[in-house]
């Protein structure tokens, strides 16, 4: 085995010379971002890829987050998972919205719909479930709820690219969905984001707010924020959906290999699907249990002391951070599902690079 460090992920990217003539555009024309040429092609092709109606590219998923919530002018508190990287919770506060967090389903690690009705107050305005490792949350009944309080649902599905229920595309749920394209995401533009919103009305007030609120050169109707992508990563992103289901199809590789070995190792408990008809494979999280010889951080750092770079997606849970870890809902006593998961969790690498024999170690070192 080569002493070559093996990260959870690792970005895929086209060969360089593909990139060129991309380029090559952008220098001819010297129109480098503000909705340019590249920024609504890549608009259209991945309405046509993902199945959905609208898409509006964003900078990155944060801002993206940020954007939706004022989009539908969320106000008050939010029920979210603590269970998720910070950046969910994150856009709340940006908005100057109260987080209230509830638990995970211990089989998915979503947000658990029975949990939800408990903590809707006269404040609450919205719901923003995570879909979790792109594992798709419980859509249907997470709909009803918000159906029967009047209350929005903006999907975090900074980790669900691509994936699709029985229905059709897990983005067509919710009000808005959010998607991250970043560096470490199944499909990357270097950074980037979108919203994605089922009619042409909403996509254009989401259009305005990403550009300052300007509806033309003399009108601004919000107070809007600078969340457009560049034509750069618009250019990249048109080329990385050329290679985008070879990719997955590795992922899948990769996500059945360590499943097949893994099965029967006591203590090591792999996520299952949620129900999707497409994954994506975005991550490969195992459970630590007891039955297991090592306990989470035994088995995190020999790996680590072995070149592997796993990563404990989520720990620690969002709601034990200082900005959060005073909120009423953020006691442990109300998230035991989430505190265990993040207790147990290691995230193995996968991407479509990673060899068989680089799985294969890896499995050696939690196998044996
Ligand atoms: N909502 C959810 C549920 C999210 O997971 C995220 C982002 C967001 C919202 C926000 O979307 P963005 O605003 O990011 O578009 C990473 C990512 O930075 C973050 O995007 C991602 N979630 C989160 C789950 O993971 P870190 O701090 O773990 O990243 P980092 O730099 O340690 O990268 C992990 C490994 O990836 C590195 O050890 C090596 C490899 N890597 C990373 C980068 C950036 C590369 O090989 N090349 C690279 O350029 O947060």
């Amino acid at each position: 085995m080569s002493d070559k460090k093996i990260y959870v992920t690792q970005p895929s990217l086209p060969p360089l010379e593909e990139f060129i003539p991309y380029l090559q555009q952008i220098w001819d024309s010297k129109i480098l971002t503000n909705g340019g040429p590249f920024h609504q092609q890549l608009e259209q092709v991945l309405c046509d890829y993902l199945g959905v109606k609208h898409i509006a590219l964003f900078t990155n998923g944060t801002i993206a987050l940020v954007t939706a919530l004022q989009v539908l002018r969320i106000t008050g508190e939010v029920i979210t998972t603590p269970y998720s990287f910070v950046a969910t919770s994150h856009s709340l506060l940006w908005n100057g919205i109260e987080p209230v967090f509830v638990d995970i389903d211990p089989l998915t690690l979503n947000l658990d719909p029975d949990k939800i009705e408990a903590a809707i107050t006269p404040q609450t305005t919205a719901i923003m479930p995570v879909h979790c490792y792109g594992h798709p949350c419980d859509v249907v009944r997470i709909r009803k709820i918000a159906d029967t309080y009047g209350l929005k649902v903006i999907y975090d599905a900074a980790h669900a690219f691509g994936v699709q229920l029985h229905s059709g595309s897990v983005l067509d749920h919710g009000d808005l969905s959010v998607l991250s394209f970043h560096a470490t995401k199944v499909f990357n533009t270097f950074e980037g984001g979108a919203i994605v919103c089922p009619d042409a009305k909403t996509k254009q007030r989401i259009d305005h707010l990403k550009n300052f609120g300007f509806v033309d050169e003399v009108t601004v109707v919000a107070p809007g924020i600078n969340g457009k992508m560049s034509e750069f990563n618009a250019a990249l992103g048109l080329l990385q959906l050329k290679s985008i289901d070879e990719a997955l199809a590795k992922r899948k590789a990769i996500d059945a290999r360590y499943r097949e070995a893994l099965a029967a190792v006591r203590g090591i408990h792999c996520l299952q699907d949620a129900g999707e008809q497409v994954a994506n494979y975005a991550y490969f999280p195992i459970l630590v249990q007891p039955e297991y010889p090592l306990s989470r951080e035994a088995l995190y750092q020999k790996l680590r002391d072995n070149g592997i770079y796993a990563r404990r997606y989520f720990y620690p849970l969002i709601s034990d951070f200082p900005m959060y870890r005073g909120l009423p809902s953020a006691v442990q006593s109300n998230l035991p599902v989430a505190s265990k998961a993040a207790s147990e969790v290691i995230c193995l690498p996968i991407y479509p690079g990673l060899s068989n024999e680089q799985v294969d170690f890896i499995l050696e070192l939690i196998v044996g």
